[in-house]
């Protein structure tokens, strides 16, 4: 039995296996056992998910298809259905949030769940980990894979230990040396970028970059130096928010934010929009939905409001097909006399189904524009939220956020792994 200090939180991540092609194997029993590669079918398709038994000829999610088809022939190729595996991602939220309050899904395959409070009631950490997958695999037909920490940062790491159907508990105890090992790019967050400059250091694992100063990382990474600092040793306060069930039926999803400066210079406001639409799209997508309404909102410096919306031929849920239609509205905004002094952009009128639900409807390029804004959500949700966005607003003006729906996308971004 596994018994934890008291005072110690107890965090679970649950990160279901070769998750696409798990609900493809689920739904269709030949394919079980086989190796079933999903991803984008054009000539220029990437492999989406790649199942265990693929895995074993070396192909891997983001490899070139042709790639995969080379190395693993008789493998199930199978188009993206992102309408089953938004589906299936909601099911297992539902299953997941019987376990406790405090659930935070953070991408469609993946889960955070502090059980501190709930640990009893299941009669402990083994049992309440049986559980878990047992009532997954009943419902769902799919295995996870459960990290168990004091945190998410470790449990997150944790989870990738024991693929597939595994179970890894990092005990407080064993914290920091057990992930002395690890390179520094096993922290969430660390790109390459980070992992280059720290290397220059001579730093390559926790172990060594736990040794480095705080005060020195603070200088070479800002903000993000203590964040290291913390992680090397395994810390971790964020916090894992009381789920919303809500969230997945909501109606509208927006974003927006006062501007720094008053401005009716379309230029800077088409930029502030373009960053807005990012990151509306990115939750359209992480929501599995597509929408079919786009909604500007404008506030002028004397605070009057302009909100204008219009409705989409085809749901989409890509920026660029938000952004173009947003800054359509935008130059139908009549200044007169005024500046802008807040922008916004929503999207409503939502339906199941982002990726490709329907991608016989889709012409090449627009599966792979898809493919692309999936893309740049792997390294979203690799570097955070928002880290895109992120990373361009970083040298232009501050900005405030009005919308108290949006705190959450206020949080530095790597403290949300
Ligand atoms: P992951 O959890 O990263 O991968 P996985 O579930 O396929 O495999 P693992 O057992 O290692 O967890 O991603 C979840 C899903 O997100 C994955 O099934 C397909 C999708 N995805 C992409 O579409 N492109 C990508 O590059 C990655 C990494 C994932
Ligand atoms: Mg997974
Ligand atoms: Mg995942």
């Amino acid at each position: 039995m596994t018994r934890w200090p008291p005072g110690e939180r107890i965090i679970l991540h649950v990160d279901f296996d070769a998750f696409f092609a798990s609900v493809e194997q689920q739904r269709n029993p030949q394919l079980r056992g086989r190796p079933v590669i999903v991803g984008g079918q054009s000539q220029r398709g990437v492999v989406s998910a790649a199942s265990y038994e693929a895995r074993s000829y070396g192909v891997h999610s983001a490899m070139p298809m042709w790639e995969a088809r080379r190395r693993c022939p008789h493998a199930a190729f199978l188009p993206v259905d992102g309408q089953a595996y938004a589906e299936a991602s909601r099911r297992a939220r539902e299953i997941l949030a019987q376990f406790t309050p405090r659930m935070d899904p953070a991408s469609i395959d993946e889960a955070y769940l502090d059980v501190t409070g709930s640990l009893r009631l299941f009669g402990g950490l083994d049992n309440l980990i049986a559980r878990i997958k047992g009532d997954i695999r009943q419902q769902l037909g799919i295995t996870i894979s459960i990290g168990v920490a004091p945190n998410r940062l470790v449990a997150k790491i944790a989870s990738d230990w024991n693929k597939p159907d595994g179970i890894t508990i990092v005990h407080p105890d064993e914290l920091p040396e057990r992930l002395f090992d690890l390179p520094v790019d096993d922290i969430p967050g660390v790109g390459d970028v980070t992992k280059q400059k720290l290397a220059r250091m001579g730093v390559h694992t926790l172990g060594q970059l736990a040794k480095i100063p705080k005060t020195l990382l603070e200088r070479h990474f800002g903000s993000h130096g203590g964040y290291l600092w913390r992680a090397s040793r395994g810390q971790d306060d964020a916090p894992v928010p009381w789920y919303d069930p809500g969230e997945d039926s909501r109606k509208q999803i927006s974003r927006e934010e006062t501007l720094a400066e008053d401005t009716r210079d379309l230029e800077v406001l088409e930029q502030r929009l373009l960053a807005l639409c990012e990151e509306v799209g990115w939750r359209l997508r992480r929501a599995g939905q597509r929408a079919r309404t786009v909604t500007l909102k404008v506030k002028l410096s004397n605070f009057k409001l302009f909100t204008r919306s219009e409705t989409l031929e085809e749901p989409t849920e890509l920026d660029e097909v938000i952004f173009e239609r947003a800054s359509k509205l935008l130059r139908r905004v009549k200044f007169g006399a005024q500046q802008a002094r807040l922008i916004g952009v929503g999207v409503s009128n939502l339906s199941d189904g982002a990726g490709a639900g329907q991608l016989s409807l889709f012409d090449d390029s627009r599966e792979r524009r898809s493919e692309l804004a999936r893309a740049r959500d792997a390294i979203a949700d690799r570097f955070g939220k928002s880290a895109i966005t992120r990373a361009r607003l970083v040298h232009e003006q501050e900005v405030s956020d009005e919308d108290p729906e949006n705190d959450a996308l206020d949080e530095d971004p790597l403290q949300r792994l």
